[in-house]
């Protein structure tokens, strides 16, 4: 019983320390991405509700709820909502990739480090690779901070958003938008 009492302790320690879950925290992180009409207005809109999870293997997945867009004008909104990402069949965007949890392990309250990475994002049926630089730092025992470094440009051709750029344009009645799509986020995990 004795010789019980230290192994429950070891194990109760390896688990806190080696094998955490970290979860998405919706209300302090952000995704924000920037449009452009008429060859100059640029404009930057966001996507209010993301989820998001890093599992002890580093499986990491965000999910972003396209029916949150958010473009500051509730027309637009429905438009982009019906004619551009047709949430109802397609109400999510999807991006996972792998992540080292030997380096994340690694990581004290105040440093951070960078990563190249390659994640996958699922859009309107469609999956690419994309490439995506990041910051990732610690900020506590169970807080991580996750931001671009660099904005990811998809181009809404290839994640099969053509078509629905052209509805937008026409019902707008504007002389173009542009398909080159910055995409930059700030995201914070909690250890659970
Ligand atoms: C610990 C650790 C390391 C964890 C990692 C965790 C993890 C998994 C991280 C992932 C990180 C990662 C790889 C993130 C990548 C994020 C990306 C790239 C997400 C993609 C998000 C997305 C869905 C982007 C949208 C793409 C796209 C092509 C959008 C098109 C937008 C455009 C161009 C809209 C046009 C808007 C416009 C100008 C409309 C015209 C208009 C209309 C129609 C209107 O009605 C109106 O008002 C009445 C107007 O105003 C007057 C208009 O302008």
């Amino acid at each position: 019983m004795n010789k019980l009492i230290p192994a429950i302790l070891l194990l109760a320690f390896w688990s806190g320390t080696a094998g955490a879950d970290w979860v998405l925290d919706n209300e302090e992180s952000t995704l924000s991405f920037t449009s452009t009409k008429a060859n100059a207005a640029a404009e930057v809109h966001k996507f209010g509700m993301l989820k998001g999870h890093v599992d002890k293997s580093g499986n990491a997945t965000l999910k972003i709820d396209l029916n949150s867009v958010d473009t500051a004008i509730e027309l637009r909104d429905e438009r982009m909502r019906e004619l551009l990402f047709n949430t109802a069949e397609f109400p999510e965007a999807t991006l996972t990739m792998s992540v080292d949890m030997q380096q994340l392990k690694a990581l004290q309250a105040g440093d951070s480090l960078s990563i190249d990475g390659t994640a996958e994002l699922s859009l309107h049926g469609t999956s690419i690779e994309i490439a995506v630089a990041m910051k990732v730092a610690r900020l506590g025992a169970k807080r991580l901070l996750v931001a671009s470094e660099k904005p990811v440009i998809i181009n809404a051709a290839s994640v099969g958003l053509a078509e629905g750029i052209e509805k937008l344009r026409e019902v707008a009645g504007l002389p173009s938008i542009s398909p080159a799509v910055p995409v930059t986020f700030v995201l914070s995990f909690e250890r659970s």
